[in-house]
This record gives structure tokens, C-alpha cells and sequence, in this order.
């Protein structure tokens, strides 16, 4: 048992799915309609891999009782935000996406019911119809779920474009953020990580998810959407590290103008970033890098996630507790930043 502290631990981005969801998977792995190597990569491990670690994953996910609530206490997690697996729906044809969203957000509200101390949680959404969507998140914040959780790219596609709207002008009109998980990247860009192992967590999530990300910002999706909240996980993706050279870049080709899909934007990039995103710490219990991310985007804005059951090791609950960070920013990186943006 983790020692107590004069702070809850809330965990922030920790994932789960109702089991038919690998049912689902299997019969699309099966098929050929998806030209997606990630998810083929991926998911062909995970959902029947005899490894230990699969094994485990499948079981861990499916849950949302007694052996979750074990392995939070274990770690000293008090409460756990939890969303849809990557990639959720985003792989499956419009209307299986649709209601399969609407099926796991049901089973999430049920399971927060019966632990409403130890869960809360996000909803999932089936952009390939950003109308329904939309009306998903309505639905969704009245059953009392805390944000969205997109998993990066649907079908190959990023947010970037207009037809999304939709889901931004609803999310922002309710006050509640867009977790946006990761996945492994599109068919156009994970071909040559893939020989290396580097198109899942170990890399390719982020190069998928910050990329994502700042195609929605260069899009001018801020400027028509300014109060819009997103939260980025992994250390905000590393674009934290990146706001400098993204400034400079950014204002020298505009300058130019020698993109059509660059346009001068109302604020600078690391504004955006600053003004509109919180970022969490999940998979990443490691003090330079938490550090340098609350240097960066200050103490208000960052939080802690453990992306169980991806990452479960327990004692890097300490490892998060080692940074150097005073008691009132170690209460706001655990507890109250999340409260606030999660209106928890
Ligand atoms: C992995 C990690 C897979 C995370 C995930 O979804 C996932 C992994 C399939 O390590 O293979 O969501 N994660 O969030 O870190
Ligand atoms: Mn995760």
C-alpha cells in the first residue's frame, strides 16, 4: 500500500471496454474492408496473444469491478477517469461505430453507478457521423460522464477538417474537454515504423496523437472554437518540447505564404496550447519529462494518469511523487487540476 497523502489521487486516463468490443475487433481483423497496419499490428496482438501481458490487458479492460478497484488500491489510485480503448470505435463502419459508442458509454454509466467514489468517466463518440456524435455528447454529459475521449484518427481521418465541427461546437458548448487518446498512426504514416516495432505506445502514439493535434490547431479550429478544452496524455504528446521551433516555423511560413493549408492564425501555436489543452502524465512517471512539461505550460495544467491497465506498475505512483514540485503543486497535479477540468 502507497502511503497516504493530504491529496486524492485521481488517475486520468485509464481505459476500459465492454468485452464485445473484442468480438468486434475480430471479426474486422478478419475482413478486409479496413486499410489500417496499426490497428492490424496492434489489435491482431492484443486480442488473442497468450502472452502474459495480453492476457492480462484483455482481462483488466473488461473490468469494472473488485479487481480494478484491487489493483487502484494497490497503487493508492483513489478514483480512475475512464474511456473507451483505443481505438474504440473509430475503426468500425458508420453505423456499428454509432451504436457501439452509445452501448459502451451505457455500460461505463452503469459500472460508474455502482462505484460513483472510485469512477467517473468520458464518452466515447463515433466521429464517422459527427451530427450523431454531437448529440452522443449531449447525451452522455447528462448521464453524467466528465468529457470525450477520441481515439486520435477515425478511419484514417484527422479533425482537422470542417465536417468535424460538429462534435468541436458541442463539446465546446457544454464546457466539457476532448480527451484525445491516442492510436496507432494513419495508413499513410506508420508503414516504415511498423519493421521497427515503434507504430504502438512506444512511439507511434505520439508522432499519431501531437500530429493530430496540430493539425486541428493550424486548421484554425481554436479561432472558430476559442474556449474549446482538449487534454493530450504521454506528456502532451511531447509538443510541450516542440512550441518553440512550432512558433518560429509556424510565423515563417505563414510569412511566405507557401502553404494553402497555412493560414495566419489569431494566436501563436504554444498560445493555443497554453490557453486550450491540459496534459497528463500518463506512461510517462519519469521527473525530467513532468518537469519540464510543468516549467512549460505551468502547474495549473498539468495532471496525473497511469493508462492502466497498459502501464501498471505501482510504484510509479512514487515516482510521480519524487519530482520537485512543492505541496500545493503535488495537490493540483493529483486532484484539483483534474476536478477543474473535468468539473469532477
Ligand atoms: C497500448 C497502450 C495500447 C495504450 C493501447 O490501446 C493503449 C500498448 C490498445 O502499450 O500497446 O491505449 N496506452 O494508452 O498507453
Ligand atoms: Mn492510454
Amino acid at each position: 500500500m502507497v502511503m497516504t497523502k493530504p491529496y486524492l489521487r485521481i488517475a486520468a486516463e485509464e481505459a476500459f471496454c465492454p468485452p464485445e468490443m473484442f468480438d468486434i475487433f475480430r471479426e474486422i481483423l478478419g475482413s478486409d474492408w479496413l486499410d489500417d497496419p496499426g490497428f492490424r499490428s496492434q489489435w491482431g496482438y492484443f486480442i488473442d496473444s497468450q502472452s502474459e501481458r495480453a492476457v492480462f490487458v484483455r482481462e483488466a479492460l473488461c473490468s469494472l469491478g473488485d479487481d480494478r478497484i484491487a489493483n487502484m488500491d494497490a497503487a493508492g489510485i483513489d478514483k480512475a477517469i475512464l474511456g473507451l480503448t483505443s481505438p474504440g470505435v473509430q475503426v468500425m463502419q458508420t453505423q456499428q461505430a454509432t451504436e457501439f459508442a452509445a452501448y459502451s458509454n451505457d455500460v461505463l454509466v452503469d459500472g460508474i453507478r455502482k462505484h460513483p467514489d472510485r469512477y467517473y468517466g468520458l464518452t466515447a463518440i463515433a466521429a464517422q457521423d459527427p451530427e450523431q456524435a454531437a448529440r452522443e455528447i449531449e447525451r452522455g454529459h447528462g448521464l453524467g460522464l466528465k468529457g470525450v475521449i477520441i481515439n486520435s484518427h477515425t478511419l484514417n481521418e484527422h479533425m482537422d477538417q470542417e465536417k468535424f465541427w460538429p462534435i468541436f461546437e458541442a463539446a465546446e458548448a457544454l464546457d466539457t474537454p476532448i480527451y484525445m487518446h491516442p492510436a496507432t498512426p494513419t495508413r499513410d504514416m506508420v508503414g516504415p515504423l511498423i519493421e521497427r516495432g515503434l507504430d504502438g505506445s512506444i512511439f507511434g502514439f505520439a508522432m499519431e496523437t501531437s500530429t493530430h493535434l496540430l493539425k486541428i490547431i493550424i486548421a484554425g479550429t481554436l479561432d472558430r472554437f476559442p474556449k474549446l478544452k482538449f487534454v493530450a496524455g504521454h506528456c502532451g504528446e511531447a509538443i510541450p518540447f516542440w512550441l518553440y521551433r512550432l512558433d518560429h516555423m509556424h510565423n515563417a511560413m505563414i510569412k511566405a505564404n507557401r502553404y494553402v493549408g497555412v493560414r495566419p492564425l489569431e494566436r501563436k501555436i504554444s498560445e493555443y496550447v497554453r490557453e486550450n489543452f491540459w496534459i497528463t502524465t500518463s506512461g510517462m512517471a519519469w521527473a525530467p519529462a513532468i518537469e519540464f512539461c510543468i516549467r512549460v505550460m505551468g502547474i495549473d495544467r498539468v495532471l496525473y494518469a497511469m493508462d492502466y491497465p497498459y502501464q501498471y506498475l505501482p510504484e510509479e505512483v512514487g515516482y510521480t511523487e519524487s519530482i520537485d514540485v512543492d505541496a500545493d503543486g503535488m495537490k493540483k497535479l493529483f486532484q484539483s487540476n483534474a476536478e477543474q477540468v473535468f468539473n469532477l
